[in-house]
């Protein structure tokens, strides 16, 4: 053979066998393929070379390089192989799951009845195109009163007779506010549901002096009643999961004309049982007060009572916790007695 031929396989073989042994991933040894064995490795110059030997040389010197060539690639594959098994092995080997380990366990606790029945009723206005807005608290008397038709001579104001801070400040009665600051804040139409904590001097079953409302207001052109009726209806019969029979019963709010009060069916007793502990016998439970926004509280939110007109609702979350969880006792939700919720009987 060619001696100048035979030296150049030497050569390659030699390297090839050095790189191999220090490819120590399967990453290293594609570079060693390429290499010597790529379009411009050493093996390839080698076979281009055969060109330029006799035609009496070229048939054996070809043999020889093509023999070398599958013992190159033959080596490469076995050597791909068992690298590739302890790359795999490395890799299982930090995956694997230790089962001595301690669980996560459960976390502790659950929502509140009235949180959960919060966040259950906000999903479902916002499936009907609502956006959650949130007011203060300490509230201004301006927001809380004077805005919606109640001056500081009004009687109405007795009915929340409530909590003041010495500045003049007060704790919001009811969620009502939030129709004015949303107003002056996002303009017409509008379309928002404001969930949260409002106080008043109140304490018996029925009444505790820190509750959760609900507040909803629309705000569009030419808003007819049947839309507040059908969207509390839609609202409702959602929360509960299934059809309730509702009534309106006239009413009475200083920010609204006309004014309806929303009763629903008791759910638990469906008007059946004369000593229900949560309807009293009535089959009734008063759910909250709504109607259509008075056109001076239009006017006080910045936006023009002859264009715009709408409709706002205030639902009493615990009052739709106690009937959706059977609760007879609305204070019950605030003495952190857990028994109650755990027997599902009266503590
Ligand atoms: C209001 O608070 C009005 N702001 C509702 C409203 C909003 C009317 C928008 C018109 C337009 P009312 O005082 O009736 O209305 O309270 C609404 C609901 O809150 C009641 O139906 C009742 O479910 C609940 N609620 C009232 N007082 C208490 C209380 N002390 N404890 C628990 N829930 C209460």
């Amino acid at each position: 053979m060619n001696d100048e031929l035979m030296k150049g396989m030497q050569e390659v073989r030699a390297s090839f066998e050095r790189a191999l042994a220090d490819a120590a991933t399967t990453e290293a040894l594609e570079e060693v393929r390429v290499r010597c064995m790529g379009k411009k490795g050493a093996l390839t110059a080698l076979l281009r070379s055969l060109g330029r030997l006799s035609a009496e040389e070229r048939p054996a010197a070809g043999q020889d390089l093509n023999a070398l060539r599958d013992e190159m690639e033959e080596k490469l594959s076995s050597r791909r192989r068992q690298l590739r098994d302890a790359e795999n092995e490395a890799r299982e080997a930090g995956e694997r799951i230790d089962v001595t380990l301690p669980s996560r366990g459960r976390p502790a606790g659950a929502f509140h009845p009235v949180l959960q029945t919060l966040h259950e009723l906000a999903e479902i206005m916002v499936g009907l195109g609502y956006s959650v807005a949130l007011g203060p608290e300490k509230e201004e008397e301006h927001y809380n009163f004077d805005c919606l038709n109640m001056p500081s001579w009004h009687p109405a104001r007795d009915m929340q007779d409530t909590f003041y801070f010495p500045d003049g400040t007060l704790l919001r009665t009811h969620t009502s506010p939030v129709q004015v600051r949303s107003m002056l804040k996002y303009g017409a139409p509008l379309r928002i549901v404001c969930p949260g904590k409002v106080y008043r001097r109140d304490n018996d079953p029925t009444h505790s002096p820190m509750f959760n409302q609900m507040e909803g207001l629309l705000i569009d052109r030419d808003v007819s009643f049947a839309v507040l009726k059908g969207t509390i209806g839609a609202a409702v019969n959602a929360f509960f999961g299934r059809t309730l029979k509702n009534r309106f019963r006239a009413s009475y709010f200083p920010f609204t004309e006309p004014s309806m009060e929303l009763d629903i069916e008791c759910v638990v007793c469906g008007g059946r049982d004369p000593r229900c502990r949560v309807c009293k016998g009535t089959g009734w439970l008063e759910a909250g007060g709504m109607g259509m926004v008075h056109p001076e509280v239009v006017r006080a939110g910045g936006i023009d009572p002859d264009r715009y007109n709408g409709f706002a609702f205030g639902l009493g979350l615990d009052r739709m916790a106690m009937l959706k969880y059977g609760i007879g006792d609305l204070r019950l939700l605030f003495d952190g007695n857990v028994s109650y919720f755990l027997s599902g009987r009266d503590a």
